[in-house]
């Protein structure tokens, strides 16, 4: 679906708050960080699937100069830009045993996490459009506006949230911690996958971009089917940075959820889901790789956690 409306209304705003209706109930709220244009436009945007094509749609923008009210009539035909799921407070058992097909050392030992808050998680991986909106290059090896920003490493990412953390004057943004993303990916799930215990290409292919059906690329965000919290792309597609340095276990890992950033691989950053580029076995939910954070890799992008200022 694309989304065309006509921001003739703002001027010399970075920063506008799209919320948009559906027979008067609001069903999805969008965050825009790039306004700076005078003048109208037309922008083209990608919706959320939830949005549907054929209802009465109306949306509302809230900027820096104040609320605009209710837009002129504009049309549906796409998908998203970006979305934040809240991940509800919580219990979850991250890592896996021995008994999961295609285990590795590195998910031992399986233990509770619990998150006695709860927080917002993006729905989907950053994509060029929005990296490119705020860092005015793009240094991704495939392109497309819609395709997640890939070809980043570590420090970039947070090159990237500090610059988003100026602009955005309500929310501060960060990369997830790794018990985060797995709580997360699971979405209250404790099977291979978040569809199920199922790692036939038949089905994999419905939930994530890899190996056998990306044809060696990324693809459009949000493209495939979400887990149970309308999170897109957590396995498959690209691999995503995490807070977390490396380590070789979970021996003495957090219990909170919180960034396991001491001891272990310095130098090493953990990255999740695995991507385009992987066999199923990568794309499990307890999977957990590295990569040297100076490092860049056309397999690896990320998502974002926001919080309010
Ligand atoms: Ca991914
Ligand atoms: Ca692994």
């Amino acid at each position: 679906m694309l989304v065309e409306y006509d921001f003739g209304a703002i001027e010399e705003s970075k920063y506008a708050k799209i919320e948009l209706f559906r027979d008067d109930s609001l069903v999805i709220e969008l965050t825009e960080w790039f306004f700076n244009e005078t003048g109208s436009e037309t922008i083209t945007e990608q919706m959320p699937t939830i949005c549907g094509m054929s209802d009465d749609f109306r949306v509302r923008i809230f900027t820096l100069e104040g609320d605009t009210g209710y837009s002129a009539a504009f049309s549906i035909d796409g998908y998203y830009l970006c979305e934040f799921i809240e991940a509800p407070t919580g219990s979850f058992l991250m890592g896996s045993d021995s008994t999961e097909w295609a285990h590795q050392a590195d998910e031992s030992p399986a233990h509770t996490v619990t998150f006695t808050s709860s927080f917002e998680i993006m729905s989907v991986e950053v994509c060029q459009r929005i990296w490119e909106n705020v860092m005015g290059a793009n240094p991704s090896t495939f392109s497309g506006d819609s395709l997640p920003i890939e070809f980043v490493n570590w420090f970039e990412c947070r090159e990237f949230i500090d610059s988003l953390n100026i602009i955005d004057p309500y929310y501060n943004y960060r990369l997830p911690t790794e018990a985060e993303w797995e709580y997360a990916c699971r979405a209250g799930t404790g099977t291979w996958f978040y569809w199920g215990d199922d790692n036939s290409t038949g089905t994999v292919s419905l939930y994530g971009w890899y190996n056998p059906n990306s044809a060696a690329s990324t693809q459009n965000i949000g493209s495939l089917e979400p887990n149970t919290w309308g999170l897109y792309d957590m396995s498959g597609n690209v691999y995503e940075w995490c807070q977390d340095v490396s380590h070789d276990d979970y021996s003495g890992a957090p219990t909170d959820g919180s960034a396991w950033t001491s001891g272990g691989n310095q130098g090493y950053r953990i990255q999740r889901g695995g991507s385009w580029s992987s066999q199923a076995q990568f794309l499990r939910s307890a999977n957990r790789t590295s990569l040297s954070e100076t490092q860049r890799s056309m397999s690896c992008g990320f998502r974002l956690i926001r919080e309010p200022k």
